[in-house]
């Protein structure tokens, strides 16, 4: 299993890796450093990528690491073989068919073919202040953060279907993460395991999502913001 919390972790820490914000020359450097600073694994992809060499960037990651890259599309185009397995995400937040059914449709025998190991992951976009691109690309409400019933009804029903994983997103670069009380609150009623992210911004606040339960941070925008050579460290030195 790829996705797999280290027997002493109480957290494992993901680093997204968007194809649109990193750039071929500096990506090796990048996930070197952010292997060394204990990051757990990459989860590689974005809502619409303008770019058309995915490929050669995920290339490029498989051979400069050895944690896994997961693949974490967007759509069935983002789908490559460059990688160690794929989330296979079903947006159960939203009401569109495109993201509940007919992007799996059409990538299945690609992902079958590749042989990339395949993580049934239920996606639930949380609202977070603003209309993020995740919203904006699946034409799709996220779920109000004040109805903390309904987002455990929505992650119930990901885990009935028989999905491995609960994604709880605010989106990348949210405004406001999800919150500590949504992580307890979904955590006490589930039995798989709780990944979060969007809007991440600080090692304290990660901290606080996993004493409430999360099993997996995933981390993105801070690290293209911050000027700090540490910062993989602190966040890894928070969450495990
Ligand atoms: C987005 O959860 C990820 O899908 C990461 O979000 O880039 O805001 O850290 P950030």
């Amino acid at each position: 299993m790829l996705l797999n919390k280290k027997n002493s972790s109480r957290c494992g820490l993901i680093v997204l890796i968007d194809p649109d914000k990193v750039r071929e020359k500096d990506v090796a450097g990048r996930v070197i450093e952010f292997e060394a600073g204990g990051a757990d694994a990459f989860f590689f992809g974005s809502s619409q990528t303008v770019r058309n060499d995915i490929n050669s960037i995920a290339k490029i990651i498989c051979k400069n690491v050895k944690i896994p890259l997961i693949l974490f599309p967007g759509s069935s185009e983002q789908v490559t073989p460059y990688a160690n397995g794929i989330l296979f995400i079903t947006l159960i937040s939203g009401r569109n068919s495109d993201y509940l059914i007919e992007h799996h449709v059409k990538a299945a025998p690609f992902v079958k073919k590749m042989g990339l190991e395949v993580i049934p992951t239920a996606y639930i976009l949380i609202e977070c202040g603003y209309r993020t691109s995740v919203e904006r690309v699946s034409r799709t409400q996220p779920l109000p953060a004040s109805n903390i019933p309904n987002i455990i009804a929505h992650a119930l029903a990901g885990e009935m279907l028989g999905m491995k994983y609960v994604y709880l997103e605010a989106g990348s670069g949210a405004k406001n993460p999800v919150s500590p009380e949504i992580i307890r609150a979904v955590k006490s009623e589930l039995t798989i395991p709780v990944i979060v992210g969007g809007g991440i911004r600080t090692p304290d606040y990660a901290k606080k999502l996993v004493d409430a339960g999360a099993d997996f941070i995933v981390i993105g925008n801070v690290l293209e913001k911050s000027d700090d050579p540490d910062i993989v460290k602190k966040f890894a030195e928070a969450v495990k």
